[in-house]
């Protein structure tokens, strides 16, 4: 097939899951165009089944407001009709749903039918989505895709709750490459970061306020109050002045390591002993499932589709979001039992065997399948 796949290119679960199911499919053999303002973070090697169109987006002094969905879309007219794509697939239903809507009726007018995919991925429904502003916009491109996919159950039953949906949303859960995270010892890079053999937490987010950083500073200080501990955080964005700035509070600013936005992130995974992730709301958790395919067990908050991903007592421990004394007592006990964490760890690799890519990336095919038969 050949796929057209519209995302956002930047550090973000949406836009990873996005680039890591084309390349998925480019390795089966489809031809795989992505169309983004800029290359996918994860988009680093060449690939002979996979293009790259830049969207372009033409300024000029009227614009306060650069017309980013219109060149959106004219960019997908554009491959669409020279590349000859069977159909797109838009993650992230702001605003690729309707820029996709838009160039479905453009090239429809040209005699050609494109369908188009929606995945659902979290905020854009939750958050940003229901915003009344966005919403009669986001509803209408929902309901035109010709197939709807969400990332987990719980998002599944968000959008319904709070978008008059018309059709049926298809669950296809996120996935992980178990080889590629697999955990690997990797002695010279842990000493680098606990020299002295301390226990070593990890956070991998956008920093949003969603994510609730805060919470992870302070669960990791009652850690290294209770034990020797080193906190890695991964990522960068708006929430960081606060983050040091609660660091440097709580006087722990030597143990907390800020690392930016790592690509290479199944290395940190492998020296990391727990993954903590106390977010707001979280439609998956894909962090989590990277973590947990690297035998790290998850501290997490019991938010959307988090318990979907982190089963309680059998892949780490989750709490009520906010309770940052539950969330620090589950990760001090999990970091002095032996046998307890040995029992996680295990626990989280057979659940990341569950979201293995093989099995995932079938279900995406078979759907780009019974779409075309519609078309
Ligand atoms: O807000 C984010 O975390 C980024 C966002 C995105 O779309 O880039 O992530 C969402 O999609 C991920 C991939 O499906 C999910 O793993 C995240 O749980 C989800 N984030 C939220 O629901 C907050």
């Amino acid at each position: 097939m050949r796929i057209g796949i519209v995302c956002y290119p930047t550090y973000g679960g949406s836009g990873v899951l996005a680039t890591e199911l084309g390349k998925a499919l480019a390795d089966k053999g489809h031809m795989v165009h992505f169309i983004t303002y800029q290359q996918p973070v994860r988009l680093n090697a060449f690939h002979a089944n996979i293009y790259y169109h830049e969207v372009q987006v033409p300024t000029y002094p009227l614009f306060d407001f650069p017309p980013y969905e219109s060149a959106l879309s004219s960019t997908m007219v554009d491959v669409i009709l020279n590349q000859k794509l069977d159909l797109l697939h838009v993650h992230y239903a702001i605003p690729h749903a309707s820029t996709a809507y838009m160039a479905q009726q453009i090239v429809a007018k040209q005699g050609r039918y494109i369908p188009f995919i929606t995945t659902l991925h979290g905020t854009d429904i939750t958050l940003v989505g229901k915003d009344k502003t966005y919403a009669p916009v986001v509803t209408f491109s929902i309901n035109e895709s010709d197939a709807i996919t969400a990332v987990s159950e719980n998002l599944r039953e968000e959008t319904f709750k709070y978008f008059p949906i018309e059709k049926d949303i298809s669950v296809i859960y996120n996935f992980v490459d178990t080889a590629r995270f697999a955990r690997r010892d990797l002695p010279h890079f842990r000493r680098a970061i606990a020299p002295n053999n301390e226990k070593i937490l990890l956070h991998v987010s956008n920093f949003r306020k969603v994510k609730r950083v805060p919470d992870v500073v302070k669960v990791f200080k009652q850690v290294r109050d209770a034990m020797p501990a080193k906190l890695l955080l991964v990522g960068d964005g708006p929430d960081r002045p606060t983050i040091e700035c609660l660091c440097r509070d709580l006087g722990i600013c030597e143990d907390v390591r800020f690392v930016g936005k790592q690509e290479q992130l199944e290395d940190v995974m492998s020296i990391s002993d727990l993954f903590v992730l106390p977010s707001e709301y979280e439609s998956f958790g894909l962090a989590a499932l990277e973590a947990m395919a690297s035998q790290v067990p998850v501290i997490s908050s019991n938010a959307g589709g988090l318990p979907e991903i982190n089963i309680d007592g059998v892949t780490g421990f989750s709490s009520p979001v906010g309770d940052v004394d539950q969330m620090a007592a589950h990760a001090i006990r999990v970091l002095e039992d032996e046998n307890l964490l040995a029992r996680l760890r295990k626990g989280a690799l057979e659940q990341a065997a569950r979201f293995h890519i093989d099995n995932i990336i079938p279900q995406y095919e078979a759907l780009y399948d019974a779409v075309l038969q519609q078309a």
